[in-house]
């Protein structure tokens, strides 16, 4: 049976997961949540109360949370591309760096994008204030990190990959990377230039419009 994705291509956690099936060419079904197709975000919703995506079905089996998702693909449905090495050691680096990416690179930055769409009274300034110290912090770091890694974790590319290609995409364009984090933009460029992480953005680019923040005119 056809694996089926609950998920929308803009979405950066849904991109997250996408990467990691172009990565091994795994097929599947798009079940696309968007509003001119109720029945999906009802299926979502029936399934997975909390409603955040994406959400795999696998033979019946509900699998939540993109990084639960890259594991479960990579036990059910390996390929050729292993995003969780087998060294129980380099995965644990690997698990961590996708940590680093989901909690202070994508947490602050959907706090800065979702802040920009409450209304102007229900604001959180103080919120954004710290959203935008994290990813400064985070930068920081990151950019230290990456001295010497091609990828995340080191040499091969990984589930923290998967994780920091639309990690910092959007971070990018909601509070821009100095140009003295060299690694990092050297970083962002060659996750761009990942066949799979081009195909997701491609895929994306025709919901621009709908950046709260504005998109800008690159990548
Ligand atoms: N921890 C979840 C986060 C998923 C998430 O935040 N997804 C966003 C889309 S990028 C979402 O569901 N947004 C809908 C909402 O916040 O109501 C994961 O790793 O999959």
């Amino acid at each position: 049976m056809t694996m089926k994705l609950y998920a929308h291509p803009f979405s950066s956690y849904c991109q997250k997961v996408l990467i990691a099936l172009y990565e091994n060419h795994t097929p599947f079904e798009l079940r696309m949540l968007a509003p001119e197709n109720p029945q999906a975000v009802a299926e979502l919703e029936a399934m997975w109360p909390l409603k955040r995506f994406p959400v795999l079905v696998d033979d019946g089996r509900m699998v939540a949370e993109a990084s639960i998702i890259i594991e479960h693909l990579g036990l059910c449905h390996p390929g050729p591309v292993r995003l969780i090495p087998a060294d129980a050691p380099a995965a644990l680096e690997v698990r961590f760096m996708d940590r680093f990416f989901d909690n202070y690179v994508s947490s602050p930055l959907q706090k800065i994008v979702f802040d920009s769409i409450r209304p102007e009274e229900q604001r959180d300034r103080h919120g954004v204030v710290e959203a935008r110290e994290m990813l400064e912090t985070a930068y920081r770091w990151l950019d230290q990190t990456m001295s010497g890694r091609e990828w995340a974790a080191g040499d091969a590319f990984s589930l923290a990959d998967c994780a920091a290609a639309p990690a910092l995409f959007y971070a990018d364009w909601s509070h821009p990377i100095d140009a003295v984090f060299g690694n990092v933009l050297a970083y962002r460029r060659r996750l761009l230039a990942r066949p799979s992480f081009a195909r997701a953005v491609d895929e994306a680019r025709p919901y621009r419009s709908l950046f709260p923040l504005g998109a800008p005119e690159r990548d």
